[in-house]
């Protein structure tokens, strides 16, 4: 097939998802085209076979205050599926990809090509961003024009439900992790230089948005770090992280903290760890603690969202209300100070990881399409 999958390409989530979803079908023969405004970050690791990047360029106008991400877009979608002879788009983030791709897929039948257009719904597009009235009636229309839509988790098909009046099926495709990447590896010389005297490692990964509660974060390490030796890891960079430091270097030794930034090699990080803090307002799914719980590491987590669908309460990890940094503070100490429990709770979270292994999803992805394409005429 050709696949023209629609992103943002930065770390977050989605990009994150569908970079690793194009990059298995280029594996398994197809030929995927990425379309956005930069290379994806999880492309730029190596050469890949089958792999095409379209950037969307916009030129600059003195008219514009803002200019015309979703037009160039539809336009872009255009000329590759003309010029690649796509079969399917497949955009994920309904927010502006959804209704750039239903405009292009309007256009290119005005040309007799009929290009289904499958959106995948993240969180974010949801739960925050689009349910605001500024994008709504978009959102709702691009969702219900699409000729088949997906979410990551059951939670977000729900929330989808309930705030927008959607017509369309929702088809629930859990996200995934690639096992030949993220596993527990053997990295002592770098856990020494972290924690030398054997301290408990503990390991939060984000994009520092408001939504994070990174706060919380160091609240937790905090009450953590007065009852035994730890050290926390924050990596990721976004709005919140001078707060968060802020914080660190006010409540509790900074010694303690490193903030690391972007980090491209994230399963080296999370291979010293020995539990991951999500303490999250809001999470369609969670992909950072799949991650984590793939390379061995338990997760403490709120409750919100999907994150029970992928972190199993007093099995994997503990889920506690959002803003009970107490609770989970508590929960943590609990765990890393039984070294027989823990070493359960990470075998569990590894055996929880391997539901979503990526041999598992992509064919689910392939068949989707399929089923797709099979309708022949959508809308
Ligand atoms: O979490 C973010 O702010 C990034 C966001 C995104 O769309 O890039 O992540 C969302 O999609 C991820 C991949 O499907 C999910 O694992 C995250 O839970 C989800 N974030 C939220 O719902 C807040």
């Amino acid at each position: 097939m050709n696949i023209g999958i629609v992103c943002y390409p930065t770390f977050g989530g989605s990009g994150v998802v569908a970079t690793e979803l194009g990059k298995g079908l280029a594996e398994k023969g197809h030929n995927v085209h990425f379309i956005t405004y930069k290379e994806p970050a999880r492309l730029l690791d190596a050469f890949h076979e089958n792999i095409f990047f379209h950037e969307v360029r916009l030129n600059d106008y003195p008219l514009f205050d803002y200019a015309p991400y979703e037009t160039a877009l539809a336009s872009k979608l255009v000329d590759v599926a003309i010029n690649d002879k796509l079969d399917i788009f497949h955009v994920h983030y309904a927010i502006p990809h959804a209704s750039a791709a239903y405009m292009a897929r309007q256009i290119l039948l005005q040309k007799g090509i009929n290009i289904p257009v499958i959106t995948t719904l993240h969180g974010t597009d949801i739960t925050l961003v689009g349910k605001d009235p500024t994008y709504e009636p978009v959102v709702t229309y691009s969702i219900n024009q699409s000729c088949g839509v997906t979410a990551v988790s059951e939670s977000l098909k729900r929330d989808t439900f309930a705030h927008f009046d959607i017509k369309n099926e929702i088809t629930v495709i859990p996200n995934f992790i690639d096992f030949s990447r993220f596993k527990k590896t053997n990295k002592d010389h770098f856990k020494k230089a972290i924690a030398p005297n054997g301290e408990k490692i503990l390991i939060h990964t984000s994009n520092f948005r408001k939504v994070k509660r990174v706060e919380d974060v160091v609240h937790i390490f905090c009450r953590i770090s007065s009852q035994m030796p730890a050290k926390l890891l924050m990596i990721g960079d976004g709005p919140e992280r001078q707060n968060a430091e802020i914080l660190a270097r006010n409540s509790c030794s900074s010694l303690d903290v490193r903030f690391l930034g972007k980090q491209e090699a994230i399963e080296e990080l999370l291979a010293v760890g020995d539990l991951f803090l999500m303490p999250s307002e809001s999470e369609s799914f969670g992909l950072a603690a799949l991650e984590a719980m793939a390379c061995e590491v338990p997760v403490i987590s709120s409750n919100a969202g999907g994150i029970p669908e992928v972190n199993i309460d007093g099995v994997t990890g503990y889920l506690l209300n959002i803003g009970d940094v107490q609770g989970m503070a508590d929960k943590a100490i609990e765990l890393l100070k039984d070294e027989e429990k823990l070493a359960t709770f990470k075998r569990n979270a590894f055996a929880q990881a391997q539901q979503f292994n990526i041999e598992q999803i992509l064919p689910q992805y392939e068949s989707f399409y399929q089923q797709i394409l099979d309708l022949g005429q959508c809308k």
